[in-house]
């Protein structure tokens, strides 16, 4: 079993899209055992995204980060971590596969409607920076 860090980002809940999210991540037996929304400051979207603080995109990001209300999930699952990441598809949608969240549903590279944790240890880090134990669900 492996715990993976889920975000419907402030465009897909601005379009109404948290559903929709929502279902493939069930339709797809990723387990959500923890969910909250929540609306980052700027230095809340900074300390997230902290690795790519060098990236030319760091302060747009930050900034459509904190533009509105996103939904924060942890997710359960053998592999969820890959798993997760092949729904999601690819960080450009226009590279995205067919059938993927943001191939559907992202209408730029910035804005693209969700974030996935990419490894082990960067998802213990973002679980960590949203969810106490507390509000995390044991099964
Ligand atoms: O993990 P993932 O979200 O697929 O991409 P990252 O390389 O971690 O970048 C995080 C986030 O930054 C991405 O979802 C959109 C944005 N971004 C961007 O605006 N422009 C880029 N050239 C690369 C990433
Ligand atoms: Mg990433």
């Amino acid at each position: 079993m492996q715990r993976t860090l889920s975000i419907v980002k402030p465009d897909g809940v601005a379009r109404g899209l948290i559903g929709d999210v929502v279902k493939r991540l069930e339709a797809n037996g990723l387990t959500i055992i923890a969910m909250k929304m929540i609306h980052m400051t700027k230095a809340q979207a900074e300390g997230f995204y902290a690795v790519h603080r060098e990236r030319p995109f760091f302060g747009s990001l930050t900034d459509f980060m904190s533009s509105g209300p996103a939904v924060v999930m942890v997710l359960e699952g053998d592999d969820a971590i890959a798993r997760y990441r092949d729904l999601m598809g690819a960080t450009n949608y226009k590279d995205a596969a067919e059938g993927t969240i943001r191939r559907d549903f992202a209408t730029d590279i910035e804005k693209n409607v969700v974030h996935g944790s990419d490894a082990p240890e960067t998802a213990a880090f973002e679980i960590g920076y949203f969810f106490n134990a507390f509000e995390i669900t044991a099964r």
